[in-house]
């Protein structure tokens, strides 16, 4: 028997298993009915936090009329279903986002989804632009600038490329309305293994450098046609690349890193602003579903 891996672009390996364990998501291949739980699922958003993307699940099961399923099995990642949206957090940074969306890209291949898109609706530093402004990302480079996301693997560096689905952006950007109250660019993405050195603060514990080196590498990031800075966009393009999937990655910036390096908004503005990448999707998927 096997566990009915279906995509010939996934490790050649998981045929041959009778069981996967899903560890940190908290399902098994075998033991749970994952093709009746979750085979309907078209859109896989991604997000930091679980209580953000349980909002995020609420309001698309609020808006589109649909079934709303709280998944979550233990602390490590939430998991909440609205129809066929599937809400899933990541956590901050690479690692954290990596673990997750292995298991989740095994998971909706284990179900049979069909057509499936990945996006992460994060937040974000902006560069050269205000608070509030919602980017939709082309590529995320690394601290280098490269459209790579490098991993150490058996003592070597695997490199997969981070170009995003080109035509995801352009589906999403034509679903908005001009009157959402925010402006909505495109931008290349900065993902760095870091919020503070690695996003060039001079306001972490340790710092080597001044503000001077500091813009000075800003501005070369905004050269490179980079808009904005987090934290997780290499890895969703990168794994998503490899399985195939089209993903986009869609953030509000908090703050404009040519400006300042602290975030100060008020509770009410950040979760003003968490809800712009909401919006933009919410508007996505319901054209995609002919419901606008
Ligand atoms: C954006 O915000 C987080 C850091 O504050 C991180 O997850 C990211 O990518
Ligand atoms: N998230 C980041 O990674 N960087 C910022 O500056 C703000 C949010």
């Amino acid at each position: 028997m096997n566990n009915n891996c279906h995509s010939s672009n996934l490790n050649p390996h998981l045929k041959s298993f009778e069981e996967d364990t899903l560890f940190h998501i908290g399902f098994s291949s075998t033991h749970d009915d994952l093709p009746e739980m979750f085979g309907d699922v078209k859109f896989v958003c991604m997000g930091g936090t679980s209580s953000r993307m349980k909002i995020y699940s609420e309001r698309f099961a609020d808006e589109l009329k649909m079934e709303w399923i709280d998944y979550t099995k233990g602390e490590r990642y939430g998991i909440f279903k609205a129809g066929p949206v599937l809400c899933i957090s990541h956590g901050i940074g690479k690692p954290s986002a990596s673990i997750v969306l292995h298991e989740v890209i095994k998971m909706v291949n284990y179900a049979g989804c069909q057509d499936v898109v990945f996006i992460r609706m994060g937040t974000c530093g902006g560069i050269d632009c205000e608070a509030g402004t919602v980017v939709v990302s082309d590529k995320a480079l690394d601290e280098m600038l490269k459209p790579e996301y490098n991993l150490h693997v058996l003592g070597k560096v695997v490199t997969r490329p981070t170009q995003l689905s080109h035509v995801l952006a352009e589906d999403i950007l034509s679903s908005q309305s001009s009157n959402n109250g925010f402006n909505i660019i495109r931008g290349n993405t900065l993902c760095t293994s870091d919020f503070f050195e690695g996003q060039a603060r001079i306001d972490g514990a340790f710092c080597h450098y001044t503000e001077e080196d500091k813009m000075e590498y800003l501005k070369k990031v905004r050269n490179a046609g980079v808009r904005n800075i987090e934290m997780e966009s290499a890895v969703v393009a990168g794994l998503c690349n490899a399985a195939n999937i089209k993903a986009a990655v869609v953030c509000v910036t908090l703050l404009d890193r040519l400006k300042t390096d602290q975030v100060t908004l008020t509770h009410d503005q950040l979760m003003k602003y968490e809800m712009r990448p909401m919006d933009v999707i919410l508007a996505f998927v319901s054209k995609k579903l002919g419901k606008q």
